[in-house]
């Protein structure tokens, strides 16, 4: 008796879901390594991450992108039209549904937006996240929730935190790619340029403890990363923190610099990590001016 072995599969799965409900979380665990930064602060991916999974059966691309919610800012709505640019172009869909919150408006607003853009093109996994945070009981209950908002290929339950069902997510996606080869070589886990994930450990780092608007209003830039004069084994990172307020600058820089200097130590740790090499981080932090609303500002920081 002969068999034939299983084809080999690749190509694309978006990751969306409200504002914190664990899309990049799901992707590093997925990935099995940091791709995308992660906060408990709502919108803190503002960009499309790839994330690339290798297996021997597959190459499943995992797009993370920017929680989707009802617009308030220019930014916002940038952003909401960029995860529905990436919806049309992937293979699957993952949506993402906190298990230790009810289902709202917010999840409802995504499920109408995935039906509007996807029309049936395109399979929508629904996963129920963070499963670590509820009991038994709350978890079905969600479970039932989650298949009556929609018409799902599949509903997996996972906590990328807990490790608990992450395999059989990165099964249920592959399941629903086409027949291919690797689109990216061995061993690359993400496309990301490094420039932009120095920029993303900084940021990550000053999301750390604040609140209210604050998170919104940051966005950080890195202007130049450049080999010490003479040295080979530092590197100088120079980067742009921007706030929209003179008031947000005080608080990001803290009482005599000390919130800065903890926000350098915390970043400095993962992008010497990230480089493999020292580094000496040169943070600056500068307003501009409600930079969310406008659209001369906004290009000029990547949006
Ligand atoms: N307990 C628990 N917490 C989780 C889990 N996944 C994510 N979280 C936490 O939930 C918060 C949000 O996680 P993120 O992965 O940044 O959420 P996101 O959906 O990417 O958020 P945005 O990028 O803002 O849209 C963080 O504080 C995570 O630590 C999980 O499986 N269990
Ligand atoms: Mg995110």
């Amino acid at each position: 008796m002969t068999s034939t072995p299983p084809a080999h599969r690749s190509g694309f799965a978006c990751l969306v879901g409200r504002p914190n409900a664990g899309k990049s979380t799901l992707t590093n665990a997925l990935v099995g390594d940091k791709v995308a930064i992660t906060s408990g602060r709502p919108q803190t991916t503002r960009h499309t991450i790839r994330g690339i999974v290798h297996r021997p059966d597959a190459q499943l691309v995992l797009v993370d992108t920017p929680g989707l919610h009802r617009p308030r800012t220019l930014l916002g709505e940038r952003l909401n039209t960029l995860v529905r640019d990436t919806l049309t172009e992937v293979d699957v869909v993952a949506f993402c549904l906190p298990a230790d919150q009810k289902i709202g408006p917010g999840d409802r607003f995504i499920a109408a937006q995935l039906a509007e853009t996807l029309r049936r093109r395109t399979p929508v996994v629904a996963l129920v996240t963070k499963t670590d945070l509820v009991d038994r009981a709350r978890l079905t209950e969600h479970l039932l929730a989650v298949d009556a908002l929609g018409d799902w290929a599949d509903i997996v339950p996972v906590s990328a935190v807990g490790e608990s069902q992450v395999d059989t997510v990165a099964d249920v996606l592959v399941s629903h790619l086409p027949e291919g080869p690797d689109l990216y070589p061995e061993g690359e886990l993400t496309d990301e340029p490094e420039s932009v994930m120095v920029a993303e450990l900084v940021r990550e780092a000053a999301l750390e403890g604040v609140r209210d608007e604050l998170p919104h209003s940051l966005a950080v830039v890195v202007d130049e990363i450049l080999p010490r004069d003479g040295r080979d084994d530092l590197l100088d990172v120079r980067v742009h923190l921007f706030v929209e307020r003179p008031s947000q600058k005080a608080i990001i820089i803290g009482r005599g610099g000390s919130r800065l200097r903890e926000v350098g130590t915390q970043a400095r740790r993962g992008i010497e990590a990230l480089l493999g090499t020292k580094i000496y981080l040169d943070l600056h932090v500068k307003v501009a001016k409600d930079w969310q609303r406008d659209p001369k500002q906004l290009g000029r920081l990547g949006f």
